[in-house]
């Protein structure tokens, strides 16, 4: 699925460069993820972070897992990295002292979760403890700046990861924007947020990278072109189409992201 974007021409084409590995998150070599469909674990309830409950794992993607809390119904699946600090061993919970939690949204009566809880374990397959990975530190200062290409997961649609770059940097926070995208996918996220890799982190996992949306032009960077002042606001005549294997979404031509050099939001020139 990724052979229809290649990253090395279109960081050449957008004159952008990479979010450099030390800004992220995440291993440098991702973790492996030796973790099956069917196995279960302990995972934290996103939509009720304070409860750990048990969770079964639905799809293993790149080094992600896709779970489903037991109890809970089809329509509230998750993704977490393998190295995720939400994830562990069934009978972490225990060995604290605390207990697993019904999911929000438990599906039948609450007295009945003690022998739910029982019957969903009975049997069942659990993920060893050497297929949780360690959580990497937080890198030390926000080293992103505008205008990086990153891989990031599209909150709106979790299990996508697709081609980004840095809008804006404020502080501890970095927003996000989908190339291609016209700025409805885009966040705001700190910069140790789980949720972006670096370039060619899809390629290395073998999870599925997106390739750019078609819904506005493909913005070339401005912070590499600055010197040029004179051509700053005129498109680019070259068409992409001839550099790289034809399919429809690559025969936009490349536009120059004017947005920097007036001055104004680049919502102006990103129409939704
Ligand atoms: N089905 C949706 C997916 C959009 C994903 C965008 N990711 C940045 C659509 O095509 O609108």
């Amino acid at each position: 699925q990724n052979d229809d974007f290649q990253w090395t021409s279109y960081l050449q084409e957008t004159d952008s460069v990479c979010a450099p590995s030390e800004c992220f998150r995440q291993s440098e070599i991702p973790p492996s993820n030796d973790f099956k469909v069917g196995m279960k674990l302990e995972a934290r309830d996103p939509r009720n972070i304070s409860s750990v409950c048990v969770a079964t794992i639905i799809g293993v993607t790149g080094a992600r897992l896709r779970l489903r809390l037991d109890g809970s119904d089809n329509k509230n699946d998750f993704w977490r990295l393998v190295d995720s600090k939400d994830i562990q061993p069934i009978g972490t919970c225990e060995k604290q002292g605390d207990l697993l939690q019904p999911p929000l949204g438990y599906q039948m009566n609450t007295s009945s979760w003690p022998m739910f809880l029982i019957r969903t374990l009975s049997g069942c397959e659990m993920a060893p403890a050497t297929f949780f990975k360690k959580e990497p530190p937080v890198p030390p200062l926000n080293y992103f700046k505008v205008g990086m290409k990153l891989e990031a997961i599209d909150k709106k649609n979790p299990y996508l990861i697709c081609p980004a770059t840095i809008g804006d940097v404020k502080g501890d926070e970095i927003y996000i924007t989908f190339d291609g995208w016209g700025g409805v996918f885009d966040y705001w996220c700190k910069y140790y947020c789980r949720d972006i890799f670096p370039v060619g982190w899809c390629r290395l996992t073998g999870d599925v990278l997106q390739p750019p949306g078609t819904h506005v032009p493909i913005t070339k960077n401005i912070a590499k072109t600055q010197s040029s002042t004179s051509k700053e606001t005129e498109p680019i005549k070259k068409n992409i189409a001839k550099t790289q294997s034809s399919s429809s979404k690559e025969t936009q031509p490349i536009t120059k992201n004017i947005a920097k050099t007036q001055s104004t939001s680049s919502k102006e020139t990103q129409p939704i």
